[in-house]
């Protein structure tokens, strides 16, 4: 049996988090009407909070709960909506299970708001651009996800060039991270994330898919959102973001096998299947191991 050791599990004053297994699950709900694949389906509190407790029984290890699309060309939603939206679910999913809720937000009213209603995470798509957002994390002493993203969701489909799309994103994270240590979060609870989709073209996606050991060998944990996104449609020629399931399948079980932390995704049941039997094939990059490795 492997041992496990401090590494494999991430714990905070709301929260814990087992990595010994491998590749962990965060499961995707968007109270929003207008995300690309699942808007609309969960503005009513009760039935997300159902949805909620169903992924956390599929095999979420986190629920990411968020407010505002940031699909390509989405306008921004106002605090006070945001927190309309989330708060009463985030209590409710709280009160409900003992899976950690994530707010996915980049607001810093928000983000409190969220805390304050029993959320245990912050999924920020700007890295915690906004000072204050840091402050409030090392406060709360709650993990925290740094995604890379050019611009805004409005317009970030207009700006897509990198002369090296890989080494960018890469110094770009790590300089986030090291900024937000600065500030006293601590390193094991901080994830990188590459924000595929986000100011990138498909080639893009792909190149930083391929080098995605580069993130992990940063030695902070890595997470990953490829779920239904358009990279795959363009590559499958399915349209419908319900018919990506095979090709997400394809990202999640390489991304396992590279060593991510943990992978965002729509399809919990799905993806479970999918991370157990990737990471049983190759247990030695079961991910508590990357934490261990130095900083480049
Ligand atoms: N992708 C989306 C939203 N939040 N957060 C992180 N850390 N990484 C991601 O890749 C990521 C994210 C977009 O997906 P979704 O929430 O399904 O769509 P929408 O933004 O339209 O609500």
């Amino acid at each position: 049996m492997k041992k496990i050791t401090r590494a494999d599990i991430v714990e905070w004053p709301s929260g814990r988090l087992d990595l010994s297994a491998g590749c962990l699950l965060m499961g995707v709900l968007n109270v929003t009407p207008d995300s690309f694949s699942d808007g609309g389906l969960y503005l009513d509190g009760p039935r997300a909070c159902e949805r909620a407790i169903e992924m956390a029984r599929q095999g979420a290890s986190v629920i990411d709960i968020g407010a505002e699309s940031t699909r390509p060309g989405a306008a921004s939603v106002p605090a006070d909506e945001q927190i309309r939206r989330v708060t009463g679910v985030i209590e409710s999913v709280a009160s409900k299970t003992h899976v950690p809720v994530s707010i996915d937000t980049r607001n810093r009213r928000v983000a409190r708001a969220a805390l304050d209603a029993g959320a245990a995470m912050i999924n920020d798509v700007t890295a915690l651009q906004d000072e204050r957002m840091c402050r409030l994390a090392a406060e709360r002493e709650v993990p925290v996800v740094l995604m890379h993203m050019r611009g805004e969701p409005g317009t970030m489909q207009r700006n897509c060039r990198y002369d090296d799309v890989v080494a960018e994103v890469l110094n770009f994270l790590v300089e986030r991270a090291r900024r937000a240590e600065s500030f006293g979060i601590h390193r094991e609870v901080i994830f990188i994330d590459p924000g595929i989709g986000f100011g990138k073209t498909v080639e893009h996606n792909l190149a930083l898919l391929r080098h995605i050991d580069r993130f992990v060998a940063t030695g902070y944990r890595v997470l990953v959102g490829t779920s239904r996104k358009s990279f795959l449609g363009h590559l499958t020629g399915r349209g419908d973001p319900l018919q990506r399931l095979f090709g997400t399948a394809a990202t999640v079980a390489l991304c396992a096998e590279a060593g991510v932390s943990m992978v965002r995704v729509h399809d919990v049941a799905e993806m479970a299947d999918v991370v157990k039997v990737a990471c049983a094939i190759h247990p030695r990059f079961a991910t508590g191991q990357s934490a261990e490795r130095p900083l480049f």
